[in-house]
């Protein structure tokens, strides 16, 4: 089985790392849109015209049983007309409120995502819907966009500087929702910069599962891999950089092939 995967960058590779790790045997193909990035700045207009144009593209030529919108800022607008376009299952990404909600204790909750994210209807529609009695407190930045870029380039993130921007949440919020993809590879760093204990919610597991689903594929990752050979397994952290450049490096092999 093959299955694309798209972000404006790296983000996607949070999401990768969830579906690799539960599907070992599918060949994935990973592109990222980084002649437009960052996603969470462009208009609507150009946003929707790019991700179905490019994923249109890439599913046809690589003939893909699946596409993955590893990307909360495109999900949340671009999925009604791309799949209009695709006869394939499309699969996207949105804040995951509705667990968030239910764990939270002190009915207070953060949702991180990207401007354009916190911005949309339809995150508003979710918080309406699931916030369950919450106060949702929303924090959008592209800063720390780039900081998960840098990140998987060798830099150190800045603490002082991620403080600073969840400065509004310090001794409030008792859960948060990445809701940018890019944000589980900075998990660590945003524990380390909240410095209160905190529930931390994102949507790869789900979305992992919900492709398993949708190819009928079986989850037995232990009978799977030992089953295959010349594949490594990994369950590494999504904090854990060389694991994710590993993972990087996995999947340029793929698309070379
Ligand atoms: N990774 C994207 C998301 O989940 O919204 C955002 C990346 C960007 O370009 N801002």
């Amino acid at each position: 089985k093959k299955v694309v995967i798209f972000d404006s960058g790296v983000g996607g590779l949070s999401v990768y790392q969830e579906i690799y790790a539960l599907l070992p045997q599918v060949q994935f193909i990973y592109a990222f849109d980084n002649a437009a990035f960052p996603y969470g700045e462009l208009d609507d207009a150009t946003l929707i015209k790019r991700t179905n144009y490019i994923v249109t593209l890439l599913a046809n030529q690589y003939q893909a049983d699946l596409v993955v919108i590893a990307c909360n800022t495109a999900s949340t607008i671009v999925l009604p007309s791309l799949r209009q376009q695709l006869t394939i299952p499309v699969v996207g990404v949105v804040p995951a409120i509705k667990p968030a909600a239910l764990i939270s204790q002190t009915k207070s909750i953060g949702l991180l995502a990207t401007p354009a994210t916190v911005n949309r209807a339809y995150t508003h529609q979710l918080i309406q819907q699931f916030a369950n009695g919450c106060d949702v407190k929303m924090i959008g930045s592209t800063r720390l966009v780039e900081m998960a870029e840098q990140k998987l380039r060798g830099k150190l993130v800045d603490i002082d500087e991620l403080s600073e921007i969840l400065a509004p949440w310090q001794g409030t919020v008792d859960s948060i929702v990445l809701g940018c993809t890019h944000f589980p590879l900075i998990k660590q760093e945003i524990l380390l910069a909240l410095n209160h204990q905190v529930n931390v919610i994102d949507s790869g597991k789900a979305i992992a599962k919900r492709v398993a689903l949708l190819l009928a594929l079986p989850t037995d990752v232990a009978a799977i891999t030992s089953s295959i050979k010349n594949v490594t397994y990994s369950s590494a952290a999504t904090s854990d950089a060389a694991a994710l450049n590993k993972s990087l490096n996995e999947m340029q092999l793929d698309i070379i092939q």
